[in-house]
């Protein structure tokens, strides 16, 4: 016999019949049955301090997970500052599902109290957003909400709940627990593939997107080992492969290795299995010219819609991460003396690239910050989570740092600022044991630095180094190379962020020379490991040193001589 229950209630029970452990969120009074029913569960509810910062606990949740990232958000104030999460999610491929509070029926279309309609607005960056208007249809719309956000390719879902809906009552079953389905590669498509890689001369392997687990990463690289073959990973999948593997040779994204981006425009073959290929990756769309790449392509994808959306492919493959690693695992030796030669010299040339870069030196620079990620790199256990936003700070972490394979790097291919500070707490939370260092610029702390109360509350010992060049130092960068000489709307006036960080009751320091930051790391390492609370090194630096491979000044200088 089915018993009666509130709508509320049928949200929390099937939450906790897919497996729901944590939620992130800010309370609305649109949703108190939802809070109520939570009041009794088993599920723990992370509250935020702002709804970006949830719905980025809820992204950063996804991508360490694999399941969805689950974001309480109240009618449209809390909708519209969860919606940068949602974007993110989707342009990132994480799943994620997004409940949020709305008007009742009874009001509905009157423009009532804070009522949008979330279809219109949330319409282009969700896989899926729809209301719950019926209590007793509450069990089929969550099962369908964690199918699709974890299916094909993964991304995020909104689903709206109507207040006479939660406090509704209804007699309804429970649905099963959701099972995401993926893609097979065929034989013949796998034979045709390995036809297409024996003959190549320059072939090149280009990993990343989601819906990967640590088989289907260790597959891979066997995969790779086994044929000899250089590996890239795409904007910000860069741990997809421990960056210390003998395949590993560079992320390709942003201020890629200029030998790199050679490497790939110059190959004959480029295997790209699971990226998006997207304007990050390809520089544009310049190391694969679109829509016809002079490179022979074979593009793998989770989603059918990917393939051939900007590239023509010579060979698109709609397949599910774990179902095209283990496919590769299993072919022949095909590789020649000619391909490890290649390698070799792919690696040598990262080796190069991770060098110490000259500026410092030529700045005369008090803070060295390539030795700073040479600090952080002894300092930390392989097994570190590197969290990042926007902005160029995050060149340091890309370039310099090692990442030790899967869910080791949580950082947004959306560019979204704000990120960083979430992400790592949600890493803390999820996973107390790892070491979690976050690097936030000093525009992108702020963004969501209010969440250090988040941090506090539940004890999230995340350590956290801000990156205070006093400005926008991206924006500025283009400005200098477009504008030269023209400064605006890019300086920073900043509060001392290690005091900042103490008023939250978090460790806080500055630390503006080389010499101080190993001292200060390690007593960073210790806070968190013994009192388990935040901490924070502010890094002050000049903001000339923009980049590893260029000053302001030079960036200034070349701009004035090409005649902007
Ligand atoms: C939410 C959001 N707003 C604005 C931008 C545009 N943006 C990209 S990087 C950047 C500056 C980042 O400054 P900071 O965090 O101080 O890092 P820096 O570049 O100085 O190292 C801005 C404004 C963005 N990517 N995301
Ligand atoms: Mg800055």
């Amino acid at each position: 016999m089915l018993t009666s229950r509130s709508g509320g209630q049928l949200v929390v029970d099937a939450l906790q019949i897919h497996g729901v452990d944590i939620v992130f969120g800010v309370p609305g009074e649109s949703y108190l049955p939802v809070l109520d029913a939570l009041h009794d569960s088993s599920i723990r509810f992370i509250i935020n301090r702002q709804e970006g910062g949830a719905a980025f606990m809820a992204d950063a949740y996804g991508k360490m997970t694999g399941k969805p990232g689950i974001c309480f958000a109240t009618r449209g104030p809390g909708a519209t500052n969860a919606s940068i999460g949602v974007h993110t999610a989707f342009q990132d491929s994480t799943p994620m599902i997004l409940f949020v509070g709305q008007v009742g029926n009874d009001f509905v279309e009157r423009e009532a109290f804070q009522e949008i309609d979330y279809r219109r607005m949330f319409g282009q960056m969700a896989k899926w957003v729809a209301q719950i208007d019926r209590a007793d249809r509450i069990p089929e719309y969550i099962a369908r909400a964690f199918q699709v956000a974890t299916s094909g390719r993964p991304g995020p879902v909104v689903l709206a709940l109507p207040e006479d809906c939660l406090s509704a009552q209804a007699c309804v079953a429970d649905t099963r627990a959701y099972n995401p389905v993926q893609a097979s590669p065929s034989a013949a498509q796998i034979a045709e593939l390995s036809t297409r890689l024996a003959q190549a001369q320059r072939p090149f392997v280009l990993i990343g997107g989601t819906g990967w687990d640590q088989t289907a990463c260790l597959q891979l690289a066997a995969f790779a080992e086994c044929q000899q073959l250089p590996v890239g990973c795409a904007f910000r999948f860069q741990d997809l492969m421990a960056n210390s593997h003998p395949n590993y040779v560079g992320d390709v994204g942003i201020g890629i290795n200029p030998k790199l981006a050679d490497r790939i425009k110059n190959a004959d073959l480029v295997l790209a299995i699971g990226p998006r290929l997207g304007e990050m990756t390809t520089s544009g769309y310049t190391l694969l010219e679109a829509p016809r790449p002079r490179q022979s392509l074979i593009h793998i994808h989770s989603d059918a819609l990917e393939l051939g959306r900007v590239y023509q492919a010579d060979m698109m493959i709609n397949s599910g991460m774990r179902e095209i690693a283990a496919a590769l695992s299993t072919l022949p030796t095909m590789s020649t003396p000619n391909w490890s030669t290649q390698l070799r010299q792919a690696k040598a040339e990262l080796a190069l690239w991770q060098q110490e870069p000259a500026i410092f030196k030529q700045e005369n620079a008090p803070l060295n910050l390539w030795q700073v990620l040479q600090e952080l790199q002894v300092a930390c256990p392989a097994d570190t989570i590197i969290t990042n936003g926007a902005g160029n700070y995050a060149t340091w972490a890309h370039r310099y740092f090692l990442y030790g394979g899967l869910r080791t790097q949580l950082a947004p291919t959306a560019g979204a600022m704000g990120y960083s500070v979430p992400a790592g707490i949600a890493a803390k939370i999820l996973d107390p044991r790892r070491t979690v260092v976050t690097f936030a610029g000093d525009g992108e702390f702020l963004m969501n630095g209010q969440e250090l109360a988040t941090a506090v509350q539940y004890g999230a010992a995340v350590i956290i180094l801000v990156f205070n060049n006093s400005m926008f130092g991206t924006i500025r960068m283009h400005q200098e190379r477009e504008f030269p000489e023209r400064v605006s709307g890019t300086q920073l006036r900043n509060p001392d962020f290690a005091a900042l960080a103490q008023a939250y009751g978090a460790h806080g320091e500055i630390v503006e020379r080389t010499e101080d930051f190993s001292a200060a790391l390690r007593r960073a390492l210790t806070h968190t490991r013994e009192q388990n609370l935040p901490a924070l090194i502010e890094l002050r630096y000049d903001g000339n040193l923009i980049t590893p491979g260029a000053s302001l000044a030079n960036i200034r200088a070349s701009a004035k001589k090409a005649g902007k």
